[in-house]
């Protein structure tokens, strides 16, 4: 019965890949990835096996937030390219049954943006109202405690000298946030929206969307908000007003666009309001397991959380473990198995069974995996010396030029005295694209046979889930679809465990997370931080 497959939305089939356009893939030479490095590697991705690409920002920005700082939202930064080199990647991409979405910024502006440039003139200029301008206090202090994401001791408000008001940032200074509340923002806004839309976007990405709608009274924080930056909170009704109406735009247009929101809670419950009734956002992106440590109980309380907050509503879930804002999930199950006082040799040996368990984990739970470029090598994070570092966040790490050969440029094609604009991720020279594609049992093959797996069992893609009691380290599930149906077990300890009480002993292993081809049953014992999937 394959009705159910067939009849579902393509972004709850499909498997998303991020890619980071600064280090993806350079074709003109200057050590920066742009959009002809992505298509001429699109290939590359179809042969992976994922179905849809987001591209994190390529909008014109002076690049203080490296493109989440966006000056016109109609047109291409000159170093990724231009509109037509836009448009031929989206053409590409499509023919070869990748679609895309692209990452869409509605909190704030660039303090570039020709709409802030006239709202900072004066204090009757027409764009005044675009932004969030506020009186000193008495004391010529901010309006209220926010902090600014990136420094939590400076305020989310910078003085503006010249008109004598502050204005709020949720990030940097140089990104002042909208003020949705001004109808024309909304409108304008919109039109973004319908200009890629026209342009033939499958959908988009909405940076930090829970900020479009904020407390009129702009109330001080509470003293501890767990997490994140106090003023990112911003849970407001008035947001799924507008996330409504950003819905009918996408939902008027044909082929099933797709709206994915990062709300950046760290309470799954109150993300799941943001899928309204199926009225608002089609998926939004749920942290806690980006955060979560290589632990079975932790994960087991993230799908938990999941399916309580989700399943009532209708709601799909979504999956990401890595992306460019923290570091990549191998990087981080090393440090915290490093600062538990794991050894440097078991370690090592560890690192990489954790990275492909995670990515069966990641590829097989119910809802829609995020994969986010080079996880699919088995990446580390960059060691990027302090000479090198750029971003305002200290997020460099993860956003390592992506390497595709083992060449001293990678593939990068940098001429003699040009140098990517990030230091490559440890071990290049063997840990690259070319490389792992030449080895039947690298993590890109794993990558790639589990996605092929995905494909062809749609009890993975959208199936029912249920846990299976297993025991302590692991995890097992079920996954049922008409009938079909596959069992999915994970360990997360660094030793053999005995799973034979689940009574699957001889069952076929459609994929294990450390062999290639297994090959005969079922031995009923998880091998350490292995993955494997069962028939039945
Ligand atoms: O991120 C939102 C966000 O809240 C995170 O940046 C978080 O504050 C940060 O990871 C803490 O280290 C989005 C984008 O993904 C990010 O790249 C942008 O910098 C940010 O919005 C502003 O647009």
């Amino acid at each position: 019965m394959t009705a159910p497959v067939d009849d579902a939305p393509w972004w709850q089939r499909a498997v998303f890949y991020q890619v980071y356009p600064r280090s993806f893939a350079d074709a003109d030479g200057d050590g920066v990835g742009d959009l002809a490095g992505i298509r001429a590697h699109l290939a590359d991705l179809a042969w992976l096996g994922v179905d849809a690409l987001w591209i994190s920002p390529f909008f014109r920005s002076p690049m203080a937030d490296f493109g989440y700082d966006v000056s016109d939202y109609c047109d291409v930064d000159p170093l990724f390219g231009d509109l037509a080199a836009f448009d031929a990647l989206v053409a590409d991409a499509h023919r070869l049954g990748l679609r895309v979405i692209i990452d869409w910024v509605p909190n704030h502006t660039s303090d570039r943006h020709p709409w802030f440039v006239d709202a900072a003139s004066s204090r009757d200029s027409a764009h005044r109202d675009w932004y969030v301008w506020r009186d000193p206090e008495q004391d010529g202090s901010p309006p209220n405690n926010w902090v600014a994401a990136f420094d939590l001791d400076a305020p989310a408000w910078t003085f503006h000298e010249p008109t004598g008001q502050w204005y709020l940032h949720m990030f940097e200074s140089a990104q002042p946030d909208l003020n949705w509340d001004e109808p024309a923002v909304e409108s304008a806004m919109l039109d973004t929206v319908r200009f890629w839309l026209d342009r033939g976007v499958d959908g988009f990405r909405a940076d930090v969307i829970h900020g479009i709608g904020k407390d009129h009274a702009l109330p001080d924080d509470p003293p501890e908000v767990e997490g994140i930056p106090h003023c990112a909170l911003n849970d407001v009704p008035v947001t799924h007003e507008r996330l409504r109406t950003i819905r009918t735009l996408l939902d008027d247009y044909p082929d099933d666009r797709v709206m994915v929101g990062e709300v950046f809670l760290m309470s799954t419950d109150a993300v799941a309001t943001y899928y309204g009734h199926d009225d608002e956002l089609h998926l939004a992106f749920n942290f806690p397991p980006l955060f979560a440590p290589w632990l079975a109980g932790r994960w087991a309380g993230c799908i938990d959380a999941a399916r309580r907050a989700l399943d009532p509503r209708g709601a799909w879930p979504t999956w990401v473990l890595s992306n460019h804002d923290n570091a990549r999930h191998r990087t981080r199950y090393d440090r915290a198995a490093a600062r538990a006082g794991e050894d440097t040799a078991t370690g090592t040996r560890r690192s990489e069974a954790r990275a492909r368990a995670a990515a069966v984990l990641l590829l097989t739970l119910r809802g829609t995996p995020f994969v986010y470029q080079g996880d699919e090598l088995g990446l580390l994070d960059a060691d990027v010396p302090e000479d090198r570092r750029v971003d305002p966040g200290g997020r460099d790490g993860c956003r390592a030029p992506y390497p595709w050969d083992g060449s001293p440029d990678h593939g990068w094609a940098t001429p003699d005295g040009v140098t990517t604009w990030l230091p490559f991720p440890p071990g290049a020279d063997s840990r690259n694209h070319e490389a792992l594609a030449a080895e039947p049992g690298s993590i890109l093959h794993l990558y790639r046979r589990t996605l092929a797996l995905r494909r062809a069992t749609p009890a993975l893609v959208l199936g029912a889930m249920e846990m299976l009691g297993s025991p302590d380290d692991t995890l097992a599930y079920r996954r049922e679809l008409a009938g079909d149906t596959c069992t999915v077990l994970v360990n997360f300890s660094g030793g053999d465990v005995d799973v034979t009480a689940l009574g699957r002993v001889g069952a076929e292993v459609l994929l294990a997370s450390d062999d290639p081809a297994p090959a005969g049953g079922w031995s009923g014992v998880l091998g350490p931080d292995q993955a494997v999937v069962l028939r039945g």
